[in-house]
Order: C-alpha cells, then structure tokens, then sequence
C-alpha cells in the first residue's frame, strides 16, 4: 500500500527537498500552502501534476498553521501515515518584530496538529515529525551540543519551538503517539530564502560579480554555525519516523565556521577580493569586529562587505556546534555534502540567476534587487 505523508511547509526550503524525497520513495504526497496575493509555489513547481492526469501523487491544500479547524479537516480528509510539521514563521530576527505571532504559527500551530491527530482518533496510528532547531540551545550551556544539552532560548522564535518540542514530547508520553523532534543544525542549499545569511551573501556577491550590486550588508559576521546542506537533511526527517521507537535526535555537520568565513569562501568561488568596511556596536553594546588588518579601504570597483548595525538582534545566538552521535549511531546517517560543495553549490546558482538579470538589464528590463 502506498504510504500517505502530509507535510505543513511545503512550499518552503525543507519541505519542497523533503516532498521529492518522499515522491521518489513512492509516497503519496500532501501539502498545505498559504493562499498568497503572488504564487508563493516557485519550489515545488516542478512536482506539480494535472490532477486530471491520471493517478496523481501530489497534492496542494490550502491551509495555515493558525487556523485550527483547518487543520483538522485536512487530516479528515488525508488521513496521512505520517505528518511532517515543517511550516513555521522561521526567521529569527522577525520573530522579535512579531513575537505573538510567531506564537501563534510555531506553538500554537504544532499543538493544533497534535490535537486534531487526537480528537480524529489518530494519534495511534499517524507518525508526526516536529521541526526542532539548534535555536533552542540559544546561549550555549555545553559545546558541542547533544540530546542531553539543557536549553536556554533567546529569540522569540526560539521560545515558541521550545514549546513545540516539549507538546511533542508531552502527546508522545501522554496518548503513546508516535512523535519525535529532530533538533536540526542550520541547513542551506540555493533553495534557501534569501533573507537568511548564507543565500543573502551568495545572492549579493554574484549580483555584484554581475556588476548588479556593490555593496553587501550584514550584522554580526562573528556568529559561528553548523551548516549543513538541507538535502542531505530531508532524509533524517524521515527516517526519524522509520523506526521502532519515537526518540529525539540532533542532526548536524559537527564542523562550524564563522559568518565572516562564509563570506570568504564564497567570495573566493567568484574570484573576488572582498574590501571589508565599518564596524557596529548595537543598543546592547554588542560588538561586531570588521575593523581589522583587512580594513584597508576599498579600491575602485572594488567589492565591499559592510557592518550594518540594524541587523544586530536584540539578543544574538553567538555560537552552535553539533554532536549527531545518536543520529549517526542509532539511524546510520552521515551528511553527504561538505561544507565547501553547499557553498560551491549556493553560488553557481546565485550567479547563474544573476547573469540572466544581467542580461535582461542590458536589454532594458527593469531588474529589481532587493537585498535585506
Ligand atoms: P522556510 O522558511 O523556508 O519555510 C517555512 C514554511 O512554512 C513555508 O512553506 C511557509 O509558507 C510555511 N509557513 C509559514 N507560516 C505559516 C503558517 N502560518 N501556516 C502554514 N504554513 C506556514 O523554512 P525551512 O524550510 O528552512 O525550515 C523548515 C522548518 O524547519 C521550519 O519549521 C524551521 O523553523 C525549521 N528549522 C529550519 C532550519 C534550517 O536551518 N533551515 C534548522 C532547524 C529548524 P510560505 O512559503 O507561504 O511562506
Ligand atoms: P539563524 O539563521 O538565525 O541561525 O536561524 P540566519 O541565517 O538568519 O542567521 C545566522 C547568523 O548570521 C548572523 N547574521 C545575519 N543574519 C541574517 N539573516 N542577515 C544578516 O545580514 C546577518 N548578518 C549576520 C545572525 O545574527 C546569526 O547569528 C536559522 C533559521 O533557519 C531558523 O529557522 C533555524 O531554526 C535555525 O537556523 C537553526
């Protein structure tokens, strides 16, 4: 019997690699996408299929994380084997601008799952998948960081995946549900929204490879992470829901590098000599260390990564490491992807992407770049 999965986020990073992945092992495929003014499907719109074709396996529902009896009729109507949660308000800097939303959709929308799961009678037999981060770790209390690693959140964002991973763990011990978190380690690839730091740098550096842009800006190039690539990822998701047992796991790289590096290997990719400028000190005194021997100032032309202290956060997670032991061990996973493929890989499409704008510019389209 062909296995049903249903996946909230499908239309975001993770869940576009994990629909392909689930498709290809010969899934059923369900997915809840928002309603947009703009088509917000530009991952996914190479699995789309006629559903007048004949036996489709993809489907699109319309839903969201906040609405409840949404959600519950979904399940009805799907009644999936196993649900994945990956829909979630994910950036960590927005969180802080709308911290009760983020409640709403990354908390409150998980506990709705849960609950429609229970009130339909589900809870036994459907698997659910929960979207934990290294956030929750926040201000690190051991390096590096495993299943055992106490929490200590510091975004809002952070605070309401805690809650979601404990609701998890709570209908897991309360109803015997098969559920499980996988606290996964930042993850990239070109899918990656392109407000978030690895895609803004490979964006802006091809764009200013491209003549497009000159200057890149950024806030805290110190940050140390533990990126992996998210492909390789999708995978742990589901085998997460595979075994005999619901157990949490971390899943990351075990290697972790700076902003600042990201922004030199990317650059080197492209042949660039970067001119590093400014400096920032934020509300909190925070302190980002730009101004260094490689502060010469910028030659003509010359590309420029700037300090732009509106993108300090109000409370910063200065470093995350991780130990995928228990991962590795218990579900035989390894990371396919180094670390320098996942850059290779993010700027030959930013810089293709960027050559096509290139070239319509010069034939008189209007190009426009945003950049945050
Ligand atoms: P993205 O931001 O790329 O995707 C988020 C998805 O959630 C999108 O499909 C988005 O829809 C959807 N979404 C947002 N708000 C709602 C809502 N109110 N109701 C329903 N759907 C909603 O995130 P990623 O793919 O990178 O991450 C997937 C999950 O994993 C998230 O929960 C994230 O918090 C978590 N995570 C991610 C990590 C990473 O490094 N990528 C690491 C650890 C955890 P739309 O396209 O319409 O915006
Ligand atoms: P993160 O990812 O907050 O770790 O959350 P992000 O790429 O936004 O930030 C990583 C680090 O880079 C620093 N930084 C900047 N960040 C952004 N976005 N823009 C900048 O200009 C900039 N300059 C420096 C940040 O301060 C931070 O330290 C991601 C999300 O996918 C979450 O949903 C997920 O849970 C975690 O990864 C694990």
């Amino acid at each position: 019997m062909m296995k049903k999965a249903l996946i909230t986020g499908v239309t975001g990073q993770d869940g576009s690699y994990l629909a392909e992945f689930l498709l290809a092992k010969g899934y059923e495929v369900h997915g809840i996408r928002r309603r947009a003014s703009l088509y917000n499907t530009e991952r996914i719109d190479h699995l789309h299929q006629d559903p007048h074709a004949p036996a489709p396996n993809f489907f699109l529902h319309y839903g969201d994380l906040t609405d409840g009896s949404n959600l519950t009729r979904i399940l009805q109507q799907v009644r999936p084997d196993e649900v994945y949660n990956l829909g979630a308000m994910s950036h960590v800097a927005v969180s802080f601008e709308s911290p009760e939303y983020t409640a709403d959709v990354d908390a409150i929308g998980t506990l709705r799952l849960l609950e429609g799961l229970r009130l339909l009678g589900m809870h036994r037999s459907t698997r659910f998948y929960q979207a934990s981060t290294s956030e929750l770790y926040g201000l690190v209390r051991e390096t590096p960081q495993r299943e055992s690693t106490p929490f200590y959140p510091r975004s809002p964002y952070a605070v309401a995946k805690l809650y979601a991973y404990w609701i998890t763990i709570n209908y897991r011990e309360a109803y015997g549900m098969y559920a499980c978190n996988g606290i996964l380690f930042n993850h990239e690839s070109p899918r990656r929204g392109e407000t978030f730091v690895t895609r803004k740098i490979t964006r802006a550096l091809a764009n200013i490879a491209q003549g497009l842009e000159r200057t890149l800006y950024l806030g805290n190039i110190d940050a140390l992470r533990d990126w992996g690539h998210a492909r390789d990822y999708v995978e742990m998701q589901w085998l997460m829901l595979q075994q005999d047992e619901a157990e949490d796991y971390v899943i990351a790289t075990g290697r972790q590098y700076s902003v600042r590096h990201f922004v030199e290997v990317a650059a080197r990719e492209l042949g660039m000599q970067i001119a590093w400028e400014g400096s920032g000190v934020n509300e909190r005194g925070l302190i980002s260390s730009i101004i260094d021997e490689r502060c010469s100032g910028a030659k003509v032309g010359q590309p420029i990564v700037a300090i732009d202290p509106q993108y300090f956060r109000p409370a910063e997670v200065e470093t995350l490491l991780g130990d995928a032991s228990k991962a590795r061990e218990q579900l035989g996973w390894t990371p396919q992807t180094s670390f320098e493929a996942m850059v290779q890989e993010m700027v030959a499409h930013d810089l293709d992407a960027a050559r096509r704008h290139r070239l319509l510019a010069s034939h008189g389209n209007n190009v426009a770049i945003s950049l945050e």
